[in-house]
């Protein structure tokens, strides 16, 4: 090979990495929506989460920790969907002392002992699946920790509408989650830029045991 030759080759390779290169700096392809309603009127005191399901691909959980909070004897929000391996932070900022645990058989058994109004803990979420949030000092304290293997998930408004922007193209299911009702599962084409409607309705009373992770 002279090197007139190797010169040529080494043109044409410099040349493919800038063009593979320019493909991968490009913008991250566009991504559709994935947008609905469960129809039930349970729905309006206590969200559900819709969550997709068979997302390939590996997510970080978000830099910011997601907060489950605790004021006026209540946990806010109620239903707290977080992607696996999260860190959620609980801090007490009611007036009266709280002690926040979940349930054995849950997706995570933890129990946070008593602490005051201005102190938070933090509790991290490893496992896929529902973790029920009880508090040993108010037995009618009740909230939900939903943990999730991907992050294309979201929790319905009071009127029970839903919407999972930013989900790239491709076929999954869309299932949902709601502490009294049987969840439902249904096949979802997604394409770029376009929205993919679907309405859950006529749905049967729970609950029902549910594989998150599937
Ligand atoms: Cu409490």
């Amino acid at each position: 090979m002279n090197w007139i030759t190797k010169l040529v080759m080494a043109i044409l390779v410099v040349g493919t990495l800038a063009t593979v290169q320019g493909r991968a700096l490009a913008a991250p392809e566009e991504g559709g929506i994935v947008a609905g309603s469960i129809d039930n009127p349970l729905i309006r005191s206590v969200p559900a989460v819709v969550y997709l399901r068979d997302v390939a691909g590996e997510f970080k959980p978000p830099e910011t920790p997601p907060v489950m909070d605790q004021a006026k004897l209540t946990f806010i929000p109620k239903v707290l969907p977080v992607l696996v391996g999260t860190t959620v932070k609980c801090p007490n900022n009611d007036t009266v002392q709280h002690n926040i645990f979940s349930p054995a058989k849950s997706a995570k058994t933890f129990n946070l002992g008593v602490y005051p109004p201005g102190q938070s803990k933090d509790v991290k979420f490893e496992k896929v699946g529902v973790v029920p949030l009880l508090c040993n000092v108010h037995a009618e304290m009740s909230g939900f920790i939903v943990v999730l293997p991907n992050p294309y998930f979201t929790t319905t408004d009071k009127e029970g509408g839903y919407k999972i922007e930013n989900v790239p193209p491709g076929k999954y299911k869309l299932s949902f989650w709601h502490e009294k009702l049987r969840p439902e599962t249904v096949e979802v084409p997604v394409k770029a830029g376009k929205t993919t409607h679907v309405k859950f309705s006529d749905l049967k009373r729970g609950p029902y045991s549910v594989d998150l992770s599937k």
